[in-house]
């Protein structure tokens, strides 16, 4: 029977570590029904990588994963796919490092993923590829002699096209990308971004969403990702009441609580966030002891030099800005760099007055939604949202900054902090009604229709496994 298979670089199977995983974990929770697949790396490392998937089954649905050597955990992973890639399509040429034995190592694990999925595909399966470590899957899967539909949704933004040719191997990643029947991007700027890139360097023809090149025709769309909405609401209702929450709330005397919560990421612009903090307290002494801001940055990566450099400089800052502004009853700035659950951070944010995300770049940014479905429709508080998040297309009630300018960062704050009830309210209404509209389920059916070949999203469109899971999804959102 033909069903659907997820390709992601991690794997979260089931009761093991990788079951923590971010974004992505949270935005496919619904795909995934039983009788799908979800196939990739299982997050081990093992010098006798086998190369037939280890299967585990849990609600109907199998989870297929491959261990990676040391050596195709450092190119593949560390050096080409968040050493070169990332920082390209997060606009930091400075930091990215392209070298041509990672780029090597980073076809052979996609030629090795490709070999094992293939003997797991079967006609009429429908597999959809997440994110930039896997872009070159396709062309080696039709080498294997995969037929099937197949799509791309790339997570993290996209590059315009004089940036992108900045990576030596730019026409080869254009090219990989043209042999899905469907690419999907956060934002339309970002489908747009991929549409030049093809014209440009491929001289690939552009129809209105379709690129043509080599013979092969590619959807480009842009499908924005949500969250599981309702379900984050009422976690956080729930959490608000946990005894975290209680500790937390205590700990603030009244004082209004900031919040943001990130990987420890250079995209998330913390060291912009910590500066416009700093900024507000120089220029608005009046919110000095009055203000707690809470800080959680999980470290992340920490084997690529950049990440580490990071967490040095928010140490050094956050130092700093208490070093500047603590009274001995007073830490204007929280700042753990372990994460924490998931419910309760939920709760953190439905006490917080201000939620502050901050990204220099970032392909949505889930944090920004979740703050926005945590909150009290009665008394919400603010979200502070950088332009530069694809979260800001939808999300334009928010106090929306550009975050190179840490000055902006902190009038926002301050507007934040003395926002009268009703225009919290009007602008939370109008975010939430967002947020709840534009579900991760609505994601992935919209993205589902497109990859199935229909133009919309009615069951009547869709093919017996996906309308499946349109019903599924649809009881799920529900
Ligand atoms: C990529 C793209 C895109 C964070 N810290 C903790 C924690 N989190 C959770 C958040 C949120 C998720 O992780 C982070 O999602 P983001 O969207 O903010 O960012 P990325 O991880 O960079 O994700 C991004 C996303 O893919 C989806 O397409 O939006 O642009 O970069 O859910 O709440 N969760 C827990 N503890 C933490 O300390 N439990």
């Amino acid at each position: 029977m033909a069903r659907l298979i997820v390709v992601s670089n991690r794997v979260p199977v089931p009761k093991t570590r990788a079951a923590q995983a971010g974004g992505l974990a949270v935005a496919l929770k619904d795909v995934l029904t039983p009788g799908s697949t979800w196939f990739g790396w299982s997050g081990r490392i093992a010098e006798d990588a086998a190369e037939t998937p280890a299967l585990v089954a849990s609600r109907g649905v199998t989870y297929a994963t491959l261990d990676l050597t040391r050596r195709d955990y450092e190119q593949f992973y560390v050096g080409y796919a968040n050493g070169a890639l990332w920082p390209l399509f997060h606009f930091r040429p400075a930091l990215m490092k392209f070298r041509r034995e990672d780029y090597a190592g980073y076809l052979a694990v996609n030629e090795k993923l490709a070999r094992a999925l293939a003997k797991l595909v079967e006609p009429g399966d429908v597999i959809w590829v997440h994110d930039y470590h896997l872009i070159p899957l396709a062309r080696y899967l039709r080498a294997a002699g995969i037929a099937n539909r197949l799509g791309f949704f790339l997570h993290i933004p996209f590059a315009p096209a004089s940036f992108v040719a900045t990576l030596p191997v730019a026409r080869e990643m254009l090219n990989d990308l043209t042999h899905y029947d469907v690419a999907g991007f956060q934002t339309e700027g970002f489908a747009r971004d991929f549409r030049d890139g093809a014209a440009r360097w491929l001289d690939a023809a552009v129809d209105g969403e379709h690129v043509r090149h080599a013979g092969r025709t590619t959807r480009v769309i842009a499908a924005p990702i949500g969250i599981d909405a309702a379900p984050f609401e009422r976690d956080a209702i729930r959490a608000a009441r946990s005894a975290e929450a209680e500790r937390l709330l205590s700990s603030l005397h009244g004082r209004a609580l900031a919040i943001g919560v990130d990987r420890l990421d250079y995209s998330k612009g913390l060291p912009n966030r910590f500066e416009g903090y700093a900024r507000l307290l120089a220029r608005h002494p009046e919110h000095l002891q009055k203000i707690s801001f809470l800080q959680i940055a999980a470290r992340s990566r920490e084997d690529v030099v950049a990440y580490r450099e990071l967490a040095r400089e928010l140490d050094r800052q956050a130092g700093d800005v208490n070093g500047r502004f603590s009274e001995f009853d007073w830490t204007p700035l929280r700042y753990l760099t372990r994460a924490a659950p998931r419910n309760v951070i939920s709760g953190f944010f439905r006490i917080a007055r201000i939620g502050v995300v901050t990204p220099l770049h970032d392909g949505m940014n889930l944090v920004a939604k979740e703050f926005v479905a945590a909150q009290d429709p009665r008394d919400p508080g603010v979200l502070i949202l950088s332009r530069f998040a694809g979260a800001a297309e939808e999300l334009t009630e928010a106090l929306v900054i550009n975050p190179y300018d840490p000055d902006e960062i902190a009038d926002a704050m301050h507007q934040a902090l003395v926002m009268g009830a009703d225009e919290r309210r009007a602008r939370h209404g109008a975010l939430r009604a967002k947020v709840f509209a534009g579900t991760a389920a609505a994601f992935a059916r919209r993205y589902l229709a497109a990859l199935e070949g229909g133009t919309g999203t009615t069951a009547a469109s869709l093919s017996p496994p996906l309308r499946h899971l349109a019903a599924s999804l649809r009881r799920n959102s529900a």
